[in-house]
């Protein structure tokens, strides 16, 4: 157990870090329910494949903000748990939800990508080295979400399209969910 000034002398994170830290962790929150809202939309549709795929995602997006929670305390810092609202439930194609997905995390790279270039500026070598994680799994997640949006195009979404897309991206997640992929 600590008091407040002990708190106090032990930080080791600017306050402006600390802020665009916890702005990521509202960011990776949304995440989390973004894909869980799209995941159960695809269930319900009979996307058995895609909603999988998804609610795995969910609990990614979940376990990236944990590691955000985690370093900030760690850090000295006071990691918020964010109010997560305004998350849309209905989409209106399989197509739409991956175009979404490309979207939304092209936005969470540019985040990424402004709190490792903050860390660096001020010489927050702890911080600029925690967020590398965070690079690589962007690069990787907008990787897979160029993929899975390829799938429409290359297969089309007439007759059994749709139910083929659905069985590739099956084959999609089964693929991340080898290691080192
Ligand atoms: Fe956390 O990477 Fe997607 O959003």
């Amino acid at each position: 157990m600590k008091n407040k000034e002990i708190v106090t002398l032990q930080r080791s994170l600017l306050h402006d870090t600390e802020k665009l830290l916890n702005q990521q962790i509202e960011m990776e929150g949304k995440s989390s329910a973004y894909y869980l809202s799209m995941a159960s939309w695809c269930q319900m549709m009979g996307y058995e494949n895609a909603s999988n795929y998804l609610y795995t995602h969910a609990d990614e997006e979940r376990m990236h903000m944990m590691k955000l929670f985690r370093y900030i305390n760690e850090a000295g810092g006071h990691a918020i748990q964010p109010e997560i609202t305004g998350i849309r439930n209905n989409f209106n194609s399989l197509r739409e939800i991956f175009e979404l997905i490309l979207e939304h995390e092209i936005k969470v790279t540019k985040s990424i990508n402004s709190i490792v270039d903050h860390a660096f500026s001020a010489k927050d070598f702890a911080t600029f080295s925690f967020m590398q994680w965070y690079v690589t799994e962007q690069r990787e997640e907008e990787t897979l979400a160029r993929r899975a949006l390829e799938l429409f195009d290359i297969i089309g979404e007439e007759g059994v399209g749709l139910w083929t897309i659905d069985q590739e991206l099956g084959k999609l997640h089964a693929k991340t969910a080898e290691p080192g992929v």
